[in-house]
């Protein structure tokens, strides 16, 4: 049984046809959304981030998912597994095998604004667990979390990997927990995994490899905004740049234009300046402390129930309970 719901084909429902895009070009600094490095693209971009060298967040997380997932299991018993952003759900797979010995049949919603990606994993992953109900929820975290607050299960697990919660400022940051909170009852669980602070050299590598594809991720969002809103970003006018900083414990992605021009997005009936010099924001990645998260989430309710780490505590998993 494999069911798919697309509940943003056009990023509508939620921004009125972009109405975030206009927001954050209008104002200054200017800003974009990080949703939109997602389009079916930049989603394989990212996939192949995963596997660079530099790039140690996928690699490390899926270690500690190897090794605990059945700890995981062993704690929350079976439960229904619904997962955040979850792209191509490689790293799933540790779960759903760890889930399987406990329930002959389980339910694994999975949720991603990227319509193409989504659409292949959950076929794949029908293939692999023939007993399990697979879902797809195409849209935004907050889409399919309204979905979720009105269909309680016996008990839910949502898990939110990659350190992708870094992706949020504070304010979107306490706006996504407690909307978790309110797709959880009591007793149920939630799963994140945060990238933890390190030194700023590493980091910044992570984030500007040398094989120039998270440089490729940065700039696809302007040819992602082109198709969408018929734009005319010129991609030969803008460089990304990467910076820690380490004040905000954040890596900041920026796109750098150099040459002072007039951007228009005719969709959108907007036409934006940039001066020679001006740089877009697209992107904060925080890092995390454990200690301070378990903190946070008892702020909304969690309990912790175990942390993980890896060997050299580069990354960690927070399981805790509502
Ligand atoms: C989406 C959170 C997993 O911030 O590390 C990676 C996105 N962007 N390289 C991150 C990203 C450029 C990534 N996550």
């Amino acid at each position: 049984m494999t069911s798919l719901k697309i509940m943003n084909e056009n990023y509508q429902s939620l921004n009125n046809e972009g109405e975030d895009v206009i927001q954050g070009l209008t104002q200054s600094p200017k800003t974009l959304p990080q949703k939109y490095f997602y389009d079916d693209y930049g989603s394989e971009l990212f996939e192949q981030i995963c596997e660079l060298p530099e790039y140690y967040l996928t690699r490390t997380e899926a270690g500690i998912l190897h090794k605990y997932a059945h700890e995981i299991a062993q704690i929350t018993g079976a439960c229904e597994l619904v997962e955040l952003g979850s792209g191509s759900s490689t790293k799933t797979l540790f779960l759903l095998d760890a889930y399987q010995k406990f329930a002959s049949s389980c339910r694994y919603i999975a949720i991603d604004i990227s319509g193409g990606i989504l659409k292949s994993s959950v076929i794949k992953l029908q293939q692999k667990y023939p007993a399990f109900f697979i879902e797809g929820l195409i849209g935004t975290y907050q889409q399919a979390l309204i979905k979720l607050e009105s269909t309680f299960t016996q008990s839910r697990m949502i898990f939110f990997l990659g350190s992708s919660l870094g992706n949020f400022n504070l304010q979107e940051c306490d706006d996504l927990l407690r909307q978790i909170t309110r797709t959880l009852q009591v007793g149920d669980y939630f799963l994140l995994g945060i990238d933890l602070q390190k030194p700023k050299e590493i980091l910044e590598q992570a984030y500007n490899d040398s094989q120039g594809v998270t440089a490729a991720f940065d700039l696809n969002i302007l040819s992602h905004l082109n198709w969408r809103f018929q734009g005319n970003f010129d991609l030969n006018l803008f460089t990304p740049q990467v910076i820690y900083n380490q004040n905000n414990a954040q890596i900041e992605t920026y796109l750098h234009c150099q040459k002072s021009h007039k951007v228009s997005l005719e969709a959108l009936d907007l036409q934006v300046l940039f001066a020679d010099g001006e740089s877009i924001l697209t992107q904060i990645s925080r890092k995390f402390d454990l200690g301070i998260m378990q903190k946070q989430l008892e702020t909304y309710g969690f309990k912790t129930l175990k942390t993980w780490t890896d060997p050299k505590e580069w990354f960690g998993l927070v399981l805790c309970q509502a």
